[in-house]
């Protein structure tokens, strides 16, 4: 029955930075669809917040204090997490930042820091879990790329770089690991209404009206809206789907826009 290929029962899946925002309802989707959950963070308060949120929407979550872009904590980390919890079989690559400032004033170390957590990270979690997977013939891997992985912004350019880095780092994971029954793809999210981008949407922010505007769908996503694109990228129904960028966007790459002025 087609409608079993998106079961992930006795699938275990670990979210990062599955603490808020786009993360958390990536991975309560997974988890609805059978997943046992493990969400890690750099921040234990973090943490401690999202597990009573999870449990509060009935989901028992693992938690791991650990840092994406430390490749030593990394290879220590996920051997440990596999035994307390049970072999990876699903890694979302979300924990991301970004740094909103135009590139004339931008400096390397902050552009560096940017890249570390939005493509070195999904880098070293993927080769150190990948490993895994390898030996035990087969695995998912999600990567969280963005409207910046195809379009430019004022103020995003460090953003930009690591998510359009990020787009074909999965393209490159697909080309090696495919032959390992590994499916590497990606999500690429349109304008959505989180913490993040709130410094851009909320308080009569102009951008607010012009995303609106700009998205043929006529209004910004809601977390929930990744959930379902989530578990089939991450279940037997995507077994030959690899290397692919799944943009969830209301429309926004399918279109150039149109007249501020025109309905
Ligand atoms: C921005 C936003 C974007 C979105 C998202 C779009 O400043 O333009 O924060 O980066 O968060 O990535 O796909």
């Amino acid at each position: 029955m087609t409608i079993q290929l998106f079961d992930l029962t006795g699938k275990t899946a670990l979210v990062t930075g599955g603490t808020h925002g786009l993360g958390m309802a990536i991975a309560t989707g997974l988890a609805e669809a059978g997943a046992t959950l493990i969400v890690n963070d750099v921040f234990a308060d973090k943490l401690d917040a999202a597990k009573k949120e999870y449990e509060k929407n009935g989901i028992h979550v693992h938690t791991y204090v650990l840092d994406v872009t430390n490749e030593a904590a990394v290879e220590e980390m996920v051997p440990r997490i596999e035994t307390e919890v049970g072999p990876i079989d699903i890694l979302v690559n979300n924990a991301g930042i970004i740094k909103r400032i135009p590139i004339l004033e931008m400096k390397a170390d902050e552009f560096r820091q940017v890249l570390d957590v939005d493509l070195t990270g999904p880098f070293i979690m993927s080769k150190t879990i990948a490993k895994g997977m390898v030996k035990r013939g087969g695995g998912k891997i999600i990567n969280m790329c963005s409207m910046m992985s195809e379009l430019g912004r004022d103020t995003v350019s460090a953003y930009a770089a690591a998510k359009g880095g990020l787009k074909m780092l999965t393209r490159n994971m697909a080309t090696e690991w495919a032959r390992f029954n590994i499916q590497a793809n990606g999500i690429g999210p349109g304008y959505f209404a989180t913490e993040q981008t709130a410094p851009i949407r909320v308080g009569g922010h102009p951008f607010n009206e012009f995303i609106i505007k700009r998205t043929p769908a006529g209004r910004w996503g809601n977390p929930e809206d990744l959930a379902g694109t989530a578990v089939f990228l991450a279940s037997k129904a995507s077994d030959f789907v690899n290397g692919q960028i799944v943009y969830v966007d209301g429309g926004i790459l399918a279109t150039i826009g149109k007249p501020a002025n025109e309905d």
